[in-house]
C-alpha cells in the first residue's frame, strides 16, 4: 500500500510540475502558490533534490525588490482561475498577486540543506539573502505593534482562508463596489466545501482596496479594511526565524545573526498577547478592536512548532488536544469541533490539512509530546490511504474534501513516509516517526 501510494504521490508531483514550479492542483489552482511550493519541495526532496531546490528558486523569481514574496506567481496566462493576474494589477515581471502567505520557505530550506549538504550548500547560500529580505519585509511592514507578531491584511494571506476567526473582521469589509464576477472554483468543487459567496466578495473587495493603494504595503497595513494578528503566521514566522538564524550562522554576518536573535526574542517575549485563558489556547486577535477571537484552531497547536509557551500554556493546549481528540475520528481538525461554526467539510471550518498536520506533529515531537505527534502522523497517513491525495479531509469520516490529486498532500505523504523510519539529520530535534 505504502509503495503504491508513494508511486502515485510522485506521479502527482510530476503531473503538476509545469517546468520548474508545481501547481497545487491542475485546473483548480493553475499557478505557483507560495507556501504550497515550499511544502512541495519537501516531497521532491525524497526523490530529486535538485528539483526540490528549483521549486524554491522559481518561487523566489517572483520576489519584489523590497523583499516581499507574493502568494501567487503567475508564470503563464491561464484563464482557469479567478482572480487572475490582470485583476491583481501589480505590474510585476513575472506577474504576481499583491499579498503574501505563511513564511515556511526558510524552514524548508534548512531541512533540504540538512538532508543533503552536498547538493544543498551552494543553493542554500544563494537563497539565504532572499529569505532574509522576505523576513525583513515582515518585520518592517507587518509588525505594527513592534511586538514580533504578524499582521495579516487578507484572509488569503493566512492560508486559512475562511477560518471562522476571520468572520467578525471580514464582516466590516465594504463589498458594495465589487462588480459581478464568476467563480471558477465552484465549477470544480462542491459548493459546500468552499468559502461562501459573501466571503468571496470580501476577498475581492480587499483585493480592490490593495490595488487602489498601488500595493503600497505600508498604506495597506495602516488603513486596510481587514487587519488581524494571525496566530498561524506568527507561530510560523517565529519558527522560520529560528531556522533562518541557523542559515545565517553559516551564510550570513554576525550582525544578521544578532538581528534575527533579537527578532526571535521579541516574538517569544510577546507571544502571550495571543493567549486566551477563556479557551486555554493561543488564537488570533483583531488588530482594529484588539479583541481576541477566542477560537481554537489547528493553528493554535503550532505553538509547539514555534517552541513557545510555559508549562501552564502547554498543559492547557494538551487538554484542548485531548478534548478535540474525543470529538473527532481523525486529528487535527482545522477548527474546534465544539464550536457552532464547525463544519467538517467546509474548507478551513473543520477539514484536516496535511501540511498543517506536518507542522503540528513536528512541533509536538520536538517538545516531547511524542505520542500525540505520532498520532497526528498516523491519522494523516490513514486519511490519505482511505481517500487519496485530496486537498483536505473530514475529521469526522476521513472523506476527501476540496480538490483532487493535490500536490502538497502528495508531498507530505512522501515526506512523512520517508521520515517515519529514518532519523533526519541536523534538524533541531530528531524527527523520528515510528510506524505504529
Ligand atoms: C487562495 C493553494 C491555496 C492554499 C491556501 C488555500 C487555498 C486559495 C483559494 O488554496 O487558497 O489563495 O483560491 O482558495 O486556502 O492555503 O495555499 O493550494
Amino acid at each position: 500500500m505504502t509503495r503504491s501510494l508513494s508511486k502515485k504521490a510522485r506521479d502527482i508531483l510530476l503531473l503538476n510540475d509545469h517546468g520548474g514550479y508545481t501547481v497545487p492542483a491542475a485546473e483548480l489552482y493553475p499557478y505557483q502558490w507560495n507556501w504550497d511550493s515550499a511544502f512541495v519541495a519537501l516531497g521532491f526532496a525524497v526523490f530529486n533534490h535538485d528539483r526540490a531546490w528549483q521549486e524554491l528558486e522559481t518561487l523566489f523569481s517572483g520576489q519584489w525588490d523590497d523583499g516581499f514574496l507574493p502568494h501567487i506567481i503567475f508564470h503563464v496566462d491561464d484563464s482557469g482561475y479567478f482572480p487572475g493576474a490582470a485583476v491583481w494589477g501589480t505590474n510585476k515581471t513575472p506577474q504576481t498577486s499583491g499579498i503574501t502567505q505563511p513564511p515556511v520557505a526558510a524552514s524548508v530550506t534548512r531541512w533540504l540543506l540538512n538532508t543533503n549538504e552536498k547538493i544543498g550548500k551552494a543553493r542554500a547560500a544563494a537563497l539565504y539573502p532572499k529569505l532574509l529580505a522576505w523576513h525583513r519585509w515582515f518585520h518592517t511592514y507587518r509588525d505594527p505593534l513592534k511586538n514580533g507578531l504578524v499582521l495579516c491584511v487578507h484572509p488569503w494571506e493566512s492560508g486559512r482562508d475562511n477560518s471562522p476567526e476571520w468572520d467578525a473582521p471580514a464582516a466590516r469589509v465594504d463589498t458594495s463596489s465589487v462588480e459581478p464576477y464568476r467563480r471558477r472554483d465552484l465549477a470544480l468543487v462542491d459548493q459546500g466545501m468552499r468559502p461562501s459567496n459573501q466571503e468571496y466578495d470580501q476577498y475581492i473587495a480587499l483585493l480592490q482596496h490593495g490595488r487602489s493603494q498601488n500595493w503600497n504595503h505600508a498604506a495597506i497595513a495602516d488603513t486596510g479594511p481587514f487587519r488581524v494578528f494571525d496566530v498561524g503566521m506568527s507561530m510560523i514566522l517565529l519558527r522560520a526565524n529560528r531556522d533562518l538564524l541557523a542559515l545565517a550562522d553559516r551564510f550570513g554576518t554576525s550582525e544578521e545573526c544578532e538581528e534575527l536573535q533579537a527578532r526571535i526574542k521579541l516574538s517569544e517575549d510577546n507571544i502571550h498577547y495571543l493567549w486566551s485563558d477563556a479557551i486555554g489556547a493561543y488564537g488570533s486577535r483583531d488588530a482594529k478592536t484588539g479583541n481576541h477571537f477566542e477560537m481554537v484552531t489547528s493553528a493554535s497547536f503550532l505553538a509547539f512548532y514555534a517552541g513557545v509557551g510555559g508549562d501552564r500554556e502547554r498543559a492547557a493546549l494538551m487538554a484542548n488536544f485531548e478534548r478535540i481528540d474525543g470529538m473527532v475520528r481523525y486529528m487535527m481538525p482545522s477548527f474546534d469541533p465544539a464550536h457552532p461554526k464547525f463544519d467538517p467539510i467546509r474548507y478551513w471550518c473543520g477539514p484536516i490539512w496535511a501540511v498543517v498536520n506536518k507542522m503540528i506533529a513536528l512541533g509536538l515531537i520536538e517538545m516531547g509530546h511524542t505520542k500525540a505527534g505520532q498520532r497526528i502522523v498516523r491519522d494523516t497517513c490513514s486519511i490519505i490511504e482511505q481517500s487519496g491525495f485530496r486537498e483536505s479531509y473530514s475529521p469526522v469520516t476521513g472523506e476527501g474534501t476540496g480538490g483532487s490529486d493535490f500536490s502538497w498532500t502528495a508531498a507530505i505523504w512522501l515526506h512523512l513516509s520517508e521520515n517515519r523510519s529514518a532519523t533526519s539529520p541536523g534538524v533541531a530535534v530528531p524527527h523520528k516517526l515510528e510506524p505504529e
